[in-house]
């Protein structure tokens, strides 16, 4: 990138604010006492706390303390179409997160089955490969677990364990290339620095086949939404896997090793599996399905301005809108029912920040006094729909059934 380039100035300004020396994010305080709000999500144990007590995060809500767990309030999708970082969800599994990271003496490893292994400092990142960004949804792969009918154990996320954000960072690809992988190479695994407080516990990694990990798309993030990450986002540099749940987003990023064989840890072969059956659907008694990793995202569609319950006015025109995102395709299409389902008309969709971001759709329509359904449907352009009938699998994972909620006009 050559000095006249028009991006240099903010990208020097961010080059300071993350790798400046003596920078540092404290994590102090965090489980202190929080704001004795409660905030019902509607299933049994869905009251939580609301709490603002946590570093460099606004208001979220509180499902566990340590490691957090912190959903995103889900009025905040109706502000605009990027998450604000201050609201973005937060989910670790291990406790021993680093509470304090010297932006100056932080080093990215790269190693394993490479011609040269590299030791990265943030300044070498952001000074010597090509800047690129990108706008993505980061989704839990147990988002809205708490719906789950049968219910299942986990945390019982409401719909508030996504985000979208716009990640600044370098290729993957070109970090890889730059250290050359050798031909037997199968995956690519990545390793933050967080573990757990038991030396039996398995350490949080995850890791891709080569040919993913190199397609020009995977990214290594020193920003979102134009600023250094959140320290429970993962300060200073996290893995984007665009497309992908955020199981695969690892954060606090540090060590990347290339492998010459499948990844056995604990993490890739144990927990994260789904069914290998469509929308991971399976009966709760259904028995000897295969399980494979969990991968791609599916489609999903929200009505962020109106909740269940709610009055509006009969004879009156309503704007209905909200967002969508297509998992790993862009969304071709958001339909709208107000009868139940009978018939759906197409809303009309905001502006296109790429295929694997938010988008916003809006529709209007005159309610008629009474009880009103109105359900939201998306598709992708890889042709997958969301469900009618509620996905369901033992760990929770994948929910994209079409959201549904009844307002009364009067
Ligand atoms: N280092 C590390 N990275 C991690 C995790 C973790 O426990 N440790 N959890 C993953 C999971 S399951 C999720 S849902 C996302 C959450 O990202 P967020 O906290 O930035 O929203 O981080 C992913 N990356
Ligand atoms: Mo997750």
């Amino acid at each position: 990138m050559s000095d006249q380039d028009e991006t240099n100035g903010p990208r020097r300004k961010l080059l300071h604010s993350v790798a400046a020396s003596g920078l540092t994010f404290a994590l102090g305080g965090a489980t202190r006492a929080w704001a004795a709000q409660l905030a019902a999500l509607p299933f049994e144990g869905g009251e939580r706390d609301v709490t603002k007590s946590y570093p460099q995060k606004g208001e979220m809500l509180l499902l566990r303390t340590r490691p957090p767990l912190l959903e995103t309030p889900f009025s905040v999708f109706d502000r605009g179409v990027f998450t604000p970082n201050d609201q973005f969800f937060v989910r670790w599994h291990l406790a021993n997160i680093p509470t304090i990271i010297d932006g100056a003496a932080f080093r990215l490893n790269i190693h394993g089955q490479v011609r040269k292994s590299l030791v990265l400092s943030l300044t070498d990142l952001l000074s010597k490969f090509e800047p690129v960004q990108l706008a993505a949804v980061n989704q839990c792969s147990g988002n809205s677990r708490g719906f789950f009918d049968a219910r299942v154990p986990g945390a019982q996320w409401g719909n508030g364990a996504m985000g979208n954000a716009l990640w600044t960072g370098v290729r993957l690809r070109d970090l890889l290339d730059h250290a050359g992988i050798k031909g037997d190479a199968v995956q690519v695994r990545f390793n933050g620095l967080d573990t757990g407080v038991l030396p039996a516990t398995p350490d949080f990694m995850k890791s891709l086949d080569v040919d993913h990990a190199r397609d020009g798309e995977v990214m290594i993030a020193y920003a979102m939404n134009g600023k250094p990450l959140p320290l429970l986002n993962g300060f200073p540099l996290r893995l984007v896997v665009p497309g992908w749940y955020s199981t695969y987003w690892v954060k606090m990023l540090n060590d990347i090793e290339v492998l010459d064989r499948l990844d056995d840890n604990f993490w890739m072969t144990k927990a994260y599996l789904i069914p290998d059956t469509p929308y991971a659907n399976v009966a709760p008694d259904q028995t000897g399905v295969k399980m494979v990793p969990i991968n791609r995202m599916v489609p999903r569609s929200f009505i962020t301005n109106l909740t269940d319950g709610q009055r509006v006015a009969a004879g009156k025109p309503l704007i209905v809108r909200g967002i969508a995102f297509g998992g790993d395709a862009g969304v071709r299409d958001v339909k709208i029912s107000d009868s139940v389902g009978a018939t759906w008309h197409t809303a009309r969709l905001g502006h296109d920040h790429g295929k694997y971001s938010f988008i916003q759709w809006e529709t209007r329509l005159t309610p008629k006094a009474g009880p009103l359904t109105l359900k939201v449907k998306a598709s992708n352009t890889a042709g997958s729909v969301q469900p009618d009938t509620a996905n369901w699998n033992a760990a929770g994972f994948m929910r994209n059934v079409v959201e549904s909620i009844t307002v009364t006009a009067s």
